[in-house]
C-alpha cells in the first residue's frame, strides 16, 4: 500500500522516490516508504483547503469532533502495542518508552475530545446598547501544516493533530524523513474513526523537499513546527511571505538546579533521568547540571558512578536502560560537542566515546557522558548536542544559579530542587522558562501548557491554549435595529 495520503486516498510518489528506514540500534531496514516532493506536497495542500472550505469536518458541531477524536483515543488502545514496536524500530528507544509514549498520545486525544465536548461557546461583548447583540466566537484557523521530528514522532503529531481537528482545523502532517511509520499508522486511525476525506494528510520527506513546500504555500493558514532553531528560523522567515500564524517548539538547553537542602536521593536519581532518558534527544532534557558549591563533590561522584553503569543496548534488550541516538549524523555532532567543551577545558568525568560492546556496533550508541567545569560562556553549555551529554556548572548564592539558568538564548524548561518552599518559588519566579519543576523532572500532563520563552519558540502546546492556537476569534456585531447614521450630510 503506498504511504502517503492525499485528499482521502493513499498514494505514491509521483517520481516513484522511496526511502528506506533503518533503526538506528542495529541498522537493519525496518521499512521503505514512500517520498513525497513539492508536487505531492501541493496537492496534498489543496485537498486540505478543499476539505476546509467545502467539506463537512470544520461545520461539524464540537461535541461530534468530540466523539471523532474518543473514537482515535480507543483505536490506538487497541493498537497501541503494534505502534509502539513502530514507534522503537524507528527510533531505536526502548520498548517501554514506546509504550509510555503511547499511553501518552492516547491521554491528549481524550483530553482534546474532552474540551470539544465541554464546549465553548464564545462570549457576549458588552456594548452598553439594547439594538446590538455583540459576540465572540472561536473559528477554526484553516489548513495547517504540521511538521514533526525524530525524537517523539507520535507524541508531537499528536500535540498538534488532536488540537488541530478538535477545532475543526484541516491539516497537512509532515513527520521527519527518519521516522515516519507511527505517522502513517495514525492516519490509519484516522480513518478508521471516521474523519471526513482530506480533512487529515500525509506527506512524507525530506524537509526541504516535503515541508518547505508547505511552510510557503498560499493556502495554508497555519504552521506548526517542532525541530531545530536553525529550521525553526527558516521556518519562520518563509511562513512571513504569506503572513501565516506560526507556532514553533525549538528545543532548548534546560537548567537543573541543585541547592544543598534538597532531598539528595530524588535529586540524583532525577538528575540522570533528567539528561541521559532516550539518551538526551528531549526537548526539555536536563543537559545543564547547576550544583551548589558545597554539594558539588558528593553529588557530581555520586552521578558519575551511577551515569557509568547505565546499560545501553536496543529497544527490546530487556536490560538496556537507555538506546542509541537517531543518526550516524546526530552522533557525530554529539562527539563534536564534546570535543568542543574537552577543547575550552570542561574535564571529562565518564563517557565522552562510543561504548565498546562489540554487541552495539552497529548503532548511533553513545555514552552517557559528565563534564565537569564547564563555564556559562561555553559552546557545550550553551548550544543544544541533544545527546546524553551533562555539563555541571558550580553557583554559591540565589542570585548566581538564577543568573546562570537565565543565561541561555533558549528558555524551555527547568527545575529546582530545595525543601525551601520559599526559596523554591522565588527562584521559579525568576527563571525565564516555559516549564519550571520543582524537586521533579520532565513530567507533564495534556492540561498543563506546553512551550518556550526565547528562542524556544513562539506559542504553546496542550492545555487550553494548545487549542486556542488552532483558533481564529471573530467578532460578530450584530445591529438588529438599524438606522441612518447621517454622519455625512449629503
Ligand atoms: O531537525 P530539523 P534535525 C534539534 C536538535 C537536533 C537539531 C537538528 O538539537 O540536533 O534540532 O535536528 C523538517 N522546511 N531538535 O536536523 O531539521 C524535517 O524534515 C520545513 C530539537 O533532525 O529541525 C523534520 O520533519 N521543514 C527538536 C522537522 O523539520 C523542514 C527535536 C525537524 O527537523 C525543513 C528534534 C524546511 N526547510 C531536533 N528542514 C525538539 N524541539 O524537540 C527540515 N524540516
Amino acid at each position: 500500500m503506498p504511504d502517503l495520503h492525499i485528499g482521502g486516498r493513499w498514494v505514491g510518489s509521483d517520481k516513484g522516490d522511496r526511502r528506506e528506514i533503518v533503526c538506528p540500534a542495529d541498522g537493519t531496514a525496518v521499512a521503505t516508504v514512500d517520498e513525497a516532493g513539492p508536487a505531492e506536497a501541493a496537492a496534498a495542500v489543496l485537498a486540505a483547503r478543499r476539505a476546509f472550505d467545502d467539506g463537512p469536518w470544520p461545520r461539524t458541531p464540537a461535541t461530534e469532533r468530540g466523539v471523532l477524536l474518543l473514537r482515535v483515543a480507543e483505536i490506538l488502545e487497541r493498537d497501541r502495542f503494534e505502534i509502539a514496536r513502530a514507534e522503537s524500530l524507528d527510533t531505536g528507544k526502548r520498548a517501554v518508552e514506546s509504550e509510555a509514549d503511547v499511553a501518552d498520545v492516547i491521554a491528549v486525544f481524550r483530553y482534546y475530545a474532552g474540551i470539544c465536548v465541554s464546549g465553548d461557546d464564545g462570549r457576549v461583548a458588552d456594548t452598553g446598547r439594547d439594538d446590538v447583540f455583540s459576540h465572540v466566537v472561536r473559528e477554526p484557523a484553516g489548513v495547517c501544516a504540521l511538521i514533526t521530528p525524530w525524537n517523539y514522532p507520535l507524541l508531537q503529531a499528536a500535540w498538534k493533530v488532536a488540537p488541530a481537528l478538535a477545532a475543526g482545523n484541516t491539516f497537512v502532517l509532515k513527520p521527519s524523513e527518519l521516522t515516519p511509520s507511527t505517522a502513517i499508522l495514525l492516519m490509519r486511525t484516522l480513518i478508521e474513526a471516521g474523519l471526513p476525506e482530506g480533512a487529515a494528510n500525509l506527506v512524507l520527506g525530506a524537509g526541504p523537499d516535503a515541508g518547505a513546500p508547505l511552510v510557503g504555500h498560499p493556502g495554508v493558514d497555519l504552521v506548526s513546527f517542532t525541530g531545530g532553531l536553525v529550521t525553526g528560523r527558516a521556518v519562520m522567515a518563509s511562513a512571513a511571505g504569506t503572513v501565516k500564524k506560526v507556532a514553533l517548539e525549538l528545543g532548548g538547553k534546560n537548567p537543573n538546579i541543585v541547592f544543598p537542602d534538597a532531598d539528595l536521593a530524588a535529586a540524583l536519581d532525577l538528575a540522570l533521568t533528567a539528561v541521559f532518558l532516550h539518551s538526551g534527544q528531549v526537548c526539555s532534557a536536563g543537559a545543564r547540571l547547576l550544583v551548589h558549591r558545597d554539594l558539588h563533590d558528593e553529588f557530581v561522584g555520586e552521578l558519575v558512578a551511577r551515569a557509568d553503569r547505565i546499560r545501553l543496548g536496543g529497544p527490546f534488550d530487556p536490560e538496556a536502560e537507555a538506546g542509541p541516538l537517531i543518526s550516524a549524523r546526530h552522533l557525530a555532532k554529539v562527539e563534536a560537542y564534546v570535543a568542543a567543551g574537552l577543547a575550552e577545558g570542561a574535564t571529562l568525568r565518564c563517557g565522552g566515546g562510543r561504548p565498546g560492546d562489540p554487541g552495539l556496533r552497529d548503532g548511533h550508541f553513545y555514552r552517557p557522558t559528565i563534564l565537569d567545569d564547564c563555564m556559562s560562556g561555553m559552546r557545550v553549555v550553551q548550544e543544544e548536542s541533544f545527546g546524553p551529554v551533562l555539563t555541571v556548572e558550580i553557583f554559591v548564592t540565589e542570585d548566581e544559579a538564577v543568573r546562570l539558568a537565565n543565561d541561555s538564548i533558549y528558555g524551555l524548561a527547568g527545575a529546582v530542587w530545595t525543601r525551601d518552599t520559599d526559596l523554591a518559588r522565588r527562584v521559579a519566579a525568576r527563571l525565564r522558562l516555559g516549564t519550571v519543576w520543582i524537586n521533579d523532572y520532565h513530567p507533564y500532563v495534556p492540561q498543563a501548557e506546553w512551550g518556550g520563552f526565547k528562542q524556544s519558540g513562539v506559542g504553546r502546546e496542550l492545555g487550553p491554549s494548545g487549542l486556542a492556537e488552532y483558533q481564529e476569534t471573530k467578532h460578530i456585531w450584530h445591529n438588529t435595529r438599524p438606522r441612518p447614521q447621517r454622519w455625512f450630510g449629503g
